[in-house]
């Protein structure tokens, strides 16, 4: 029976405008308007060639978007049809872009328009097809025309992958949307609808990886008990171009094999390693990998047997080498009776092994040398091991960012971060080209993100968070990507086309990163967070199990200045960078002032570019900082018109939290610092609302993501 188109209309768009609880993502597929020509003809009369469980998940998506689309229930079923969507091989028709289509790697596609009248979607692989399906649908959605010259796109990085820190008890380690999407103790009998949902939403951005373990790991996931669960989601996740990867214990074969030591040069240890890739296989043929995060943070790891890091990597690179599966061996090593900046351990640990590991190893190296803070100067390691494979770890979830409830967007910070210059061959050496790989020649590239998604209906607590999943699918296949781009096709997907709504929302997306960093860290000030769960201001943390985990160690404020020194007076940590950048971030004069206080202990009284000097500057980005979030509630009051009012109101209240907790940051950092540079707070920036005590005292309990 034919369901009337109106009715169905009607209904559509009541529930489009009264109740909309994200969970869609941005994979909306809301009704186009005034739908042009070619994008009724290809959604209402296509051909799929081609026959696996991929392209009738193709298929699928295709439906659901012309019904969401234009409306259309069926198909027409002409044998000219406007839209082809087939692999190469089976395309077979003459003059085709050849010369382009070649070039395309597996997972790459193209979308063309044939002989003046035809668009075809091709590529070399089922999936490269779902992904250009996916594209092609957001191009149509987005009401945005296919290029006369066509589009085809390879992905620029080989592993794009999220790492969920996610614990078999479903807690989630800095994660602020709920609890873990994996009900392990429901796997394998039930699969639950969700694990789908999460594949489609990662193909659609060409995510083709999944941690599904903290790297704080537990043994047990590597248990007989828990494989066959994670064979379950990986038999769920393979037609959508996704493997899964498990993080390693290296303890492992001590707690789960009764084994004595956990030696990585032990060759018991070493045939543990081996018969368990091996068992591994037989349930996950297609198994991606181990992450695996040693010596650091109380964790386990070669250092226990006075080995190196690549002596640890290369064991377990070995198990894995004849499956094809590859080991992610984090840099993030630092230890509390290392008498260093912790900003160099890593460096100190790695460098020297550049060029030790086995082919199937990526060393994974987290964005910042200290902790993926608001604003972190790039890692000195990239561009410095140049026989070394290396990839990058953003974090999506907010550990340092205002966890759920703080819009910002974090493209901005992805993108200034890949476009630093290395200097590693000379100018022109920015950390993208070492990612994809192009910069030192690496046969691996990769690119990791710690995943925001919880059990929250919208997936990541915030709707914008939503944004900062789909701005890393994007990155991680392109890292030359711009934000501008990523934040309209986000908000042109999630919510609507309409010209105002995404002007307005694009700029607060776009400035967002940086107000954030004005009211919590400005000027290069990092790690002054509340201790343990990271929730809110804490510049006054010290004392404790370690110096770096504390504020006082970071900012190093005093009476006469503040900021951490780390030219050759300091810590020398710049020493790590190439020359270019010592000059110039080691100069007062050159050094950029968003990094200022994060390499120089600068004088309460010193002028900055303003003319100002540095207590006037660090108390007026707060009080900017403050203001920007209170305007940014007060604009989104004016998008009601344009959006759903479930959503509408769901994000309103969060702009009002984040606006309060903007004012609390600035109170407690300015009234906490004033006390050093004992100078007045400059005219414009509001007297804070309580004292120092008040701030102090304040202890927020069962936060979230410990
Ligand atoms: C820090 C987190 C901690 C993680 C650690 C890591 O506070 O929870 O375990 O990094 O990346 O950011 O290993």
């Amino acid at each position: 029976m034919r369901f009337p188109i109106t009715l169905f209309f009607i209904l559509f768009m009541s529930l489009q405008g009264f109740s909309n609880d994200g969970y869609k993502l941005w994979l909306q597929y809301f009704p186009i308007q005034e739908p042009e020509a070619w994008q009724i003809s290809a959604l209402s009369n296509y051909e799929v060639i081609g026959s696996s469980a991929t392209i009738s998940i193709l298929k699928k998506e295709l439906e659901t978007a012309s019904i969401g689309m234009i409306q259309s229930l069926n198909p027409k079923k002409s044998t000219d049809h406007s839209l082809l969507i087939s692999k190469i091989e089976d395309l077979g028709i003459p003059n085709l872009p050849n010369e382009k289509i070649d070039q395309l790697t597996a997972d790459g596609f193209g979308i063309f328009i044939y002989s003046s009248n035809q668009l075809i979607v091709t590529s070399k692989t089922d999936i490269g097809l779902l992904y250009g399906t996916f594209r092609l649908l957001q191009y149509i959605q987005t009401g945005t025309s296919i290029p006369a010259m066509g589009i085809f796109e390879s992905p620029k990085v080989q592993y794009r992958v999220l790492n969920h820190w996610d614990n078999l008890d479903r807690t989630v380690e800095r994660g602020y949307a709920g609890f873990s999407i994996w009900n392990w103790h429901r796997l394998p009998r039930h699969i639950d609808q969700q694990y789908h949902d999460y594949a489609r939403a990662n193909a659609s951005i060409g995510i083709n990886g999944t941690v599904l373990t903290n790297v704080n790991a537990n043994a047990l996931i590597l248990t007989p008990e828990y494989l066959e669960k994670v064979q379950a989601l990986a038999d769920v996740f393979r037609p959508y171009g996704i493997k899964v990867y498990v993080t390693a214990r290296f303890s492992a074969p001590m707690e789960i094999g009764n084994l004595s030591t956990a030696d990585p040069l032990d060759p018991d240890v070493r045939q543990w390693w081996k018969s368990k890739a091996d068992e591994i296989y037989k349930y996950i043929p297609d198994f991606g990998g181990f992450v695996v995060k040693a010596d650091s943070e109380g964790q386990p790891g070669p250092h226990n047997y006075q080995r190196t890091q690549a002596d640890g990597a290369n064991m377990l690179a070995e198990a894995l080498q004849e499956h094809h599966g590859i080991v992610m061996w984090r840099a993030f090593v630092y230890n509390e009776h290392t008498p260093d900046d912790r900003h160099k351990q890593a460096y100190n640990e790695f460098k020297p092994l550049d060029g030790k590991f086995l082919d199937n190893v990526i060393v994974q190296v987290k964005n910042g040398a200290i902790d993926f803070q608001p604003r972190e100067p790039f890692h000195p390691l990239f561009g410095a091991m140049p026989n070394t494979p290396l990839m990058m770890e953003f974090q999506i979830t907010q550990e340092y960012l205002g966890h759920d409830t703080h819009l910002a967007f974090l493209a901005p910070l992805f993108e200034e971060v890949l476009n630093e210059d290395t200097y590693a061959k000379g100018k022109g050496s920015p950390v993208a080209k070492v990612i994809d790989g192009s910069l030192h020649g690496y046969q691996l590239t990769g690119m990791a993100g710690v995943a925001n998604i919880g059990t929250d209906r919208n997936w990541t607590g915030h709707h914008f968070h939503q944004a900062n999943w789909f701005a890393f699918g994007r990155l991680a296949w392109n890292p030359y990507e711009n934000a501008q781009t990523i934040a309209a096709d986000w908000l042109r997907l999630t919510f609507t086309t309409n010209p105002t709504f995404v002007t307005t929302m694009q700029e607060i997306m776009l400035n967002s990163r940086e107000m954030v960093v004005n009211y919590m860290t400005p000027l290069g000030l990092h790690h002054i967070m509340a201790a343990s769960h990271h929730y809110g201001p804490g510049p006054w943390v010290s004392g404790g199990r370690r110096a770096d985990w504390t504020a006082t160690y970071y900012h190093q404020a005093n009476e006469k200045s503040i900021g951490f020194d780390r030219t050759t007076k300091g810590s020398d940590a710049l020493s790590q960078y190439a020359s270019e950048i010592q000059q110039q971030w080691g100069n007062l004069e050159t050094v950029p002032e968003k990094y200022l206080l994060w390499f120089h202990q600068v004088d309460w009284n010193q002028s900055l570019s303003d003319g100002d000097n540095l207590w006037n500057n660090l108390a007026r980005q707060y009080q900017k900082g403050v203001e920007e979030a209170r305007r940014n509630r007060d604009t989104w009051e004016q998008m009601a018109p344009y959006i759903d009012s479930e959503r509408f109101q769901h994000i309103h209240s969060f702009l009002k939290i984040q606006a309060e907790e903007a004012q609390w940051w600035k109170d407690a950092c300015l009234l906490y610092f004033g006390q050093f540079s004992k100078m007045p707070l400059p005219s414009g920036v509001e007297p804070p609302a309580h004292d120092l005590a008040y701030y102090m005292n304040y202890k927020p309990q069962h936060v979230p993501g410990i």
